[in-house]
């Protein structure tokens, strides 16, 4: 059995020993040897360590703590010696090209619907539409009956409803923004309202359970179904081209009369049928119509002496004709390696 004198010995011949070998290691592997050798499971400190247990309660700690401090010292100079020998290799050893372009960060951009809403909504305000918005949170009467829709008629089958209460429900079109826009202002009116939809449907490859709509209408004196498909057409061939044709089919809703689904030629195969028109050539992309006298009713605005229209598209769908998407709900995924490619 070693004596404490001997044990602090040790300790000073092996911090000699080890140091001098530090500092005369020349590469990094030959250092690594070195901390083997003195700290690592077999090495020098180890044992000086385990052979503590050997030694009185009372010299125990004093030993302990002179090896400790060994220990922390080696590693301070192994630690100092290693940063010294890489700075070395980086100068001498390696090639750094210092022309490379640097590696950027993810540029974060806005969302392909966002990007489709404020181009819908700049080709429109380039025509003199102003902009307005309505809550999501929508009561009964603004989002059903205000627009000619009586309780308990069919007609609200056509739009299935999140209730949040009796009389209180997620808005399933942006058409409410029309009635609190009139109960606010006189004609002429020129307003679009982007904003979000909600609807109790099935969801498949077209539909969500929630969209994008952007609202359209204008009443003045003497507004005809003519500058209604004026004002769509002028839309349809700043977003998709000149080449692409319009078409109105007779529809029905509520608050507008006569009322129309607006299709256009297919923007895939040319109006020659494919899959993703179905065979048919065309694709609807909105709803339309001139606005119901009862609507004006309901505001107090003269339907004797206003006219207007209104139209409401739908923004995921012109999205998927525009980046030829074949499933709307990658738009609410969030999946990065599909936000990326916008
Ligand atoms: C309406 O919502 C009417 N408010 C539109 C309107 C406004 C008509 C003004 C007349 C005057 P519709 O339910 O057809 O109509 O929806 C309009 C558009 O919203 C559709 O053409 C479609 O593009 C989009 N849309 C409707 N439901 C969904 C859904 N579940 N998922 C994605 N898009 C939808």
């Amino acid at each position: 059995m070693t004596s404490a004198t001997e044990f602090k010995k040790s300790v000073e011949q092996i911090r000699k020993e080890a140091l001098q070998e530090i500092k005369g290691a020349n590469e990094l592997g030959s250092l690594d040897q070195v901390r083997i050798k003195y700290l690592g499971r077999k090495g020098s400190i180890t044992s000086l360590l385990k052979g503590l247990k050997d030694f009185s309660e009372k010299e125990r700690p004093v030993l302990g703590q002179l090896s400790n401090q060994l220990k922390g010292n080696l590693e301070l100079a192994l630690s100092t010696r290693m940063k010294e020998l890489e700075v070395a290799v980086g100068q001498e050893g390696e090639f750094f090209d210092y022309t490379l372009p640097g590696r950027g960060g993810w540029q974060g951009k806005h969302h392909p619907i966002t990007q489709v809403n404020d181009r819908v909504t700049e080709i429109f305000y380039g025509m003199g539409f102003e902009i307005a918005r309505g809550p999501d949170v929508e009561t009964d009467y603004y989002n059903f009956s205000a627009l000619n829709f009586p309780p308990d008629h069919p007609a609200r089958d056509m739009q299935d409803t999140f209730y949040i209460k009796d009389d209180l429900l997620l808005r399933t079109h942006t058409s409410p923004v029309q009635v609190r826009v009139f109960e606010k202002r006189k004609p002429p009116v020129k307003i679009i309202a982007p904003g979000r939809c909600y609807r109790n449907e099935a969801i498949n490859a077209r539909s969500f359970c929630t969209f994008h709509q952007v609202e359209g209408f204008y009443v003045d004196t003497d507004v005809t179904f003519a500058d209604l498909k004026g004002v769509l057409s002028a839309f349809v061939w700043e977003l998709f081209g000149k080449d692409v044709s319009l078409r109105f089919r007779a529809s029905f809703f509520p608050f507008t009369e006569p009322s129309a689904e607006v299709d256009i030629s297919c923007v895939i195969c040319g109006g020659k049928g494919c899959g993703v028109c179905k065979q048919k050539g065309w694709l609807e992309i909105l709803g339309a119509g001139m606005i119901d006298p009862e609507v004006f009713k309901a505001v107090g605005y003269d339907p004797e002496v206003y006219s207007g229209y209104a139209f409401g598209l739908g923004i995921e769908r012109i999205a998927m004709l525009k980046y030829r998407i074949d499933d709307i709900r990658l738009f609410f995924e969030n999946d990065l390696r599909f936000l990326r490619q916008f």
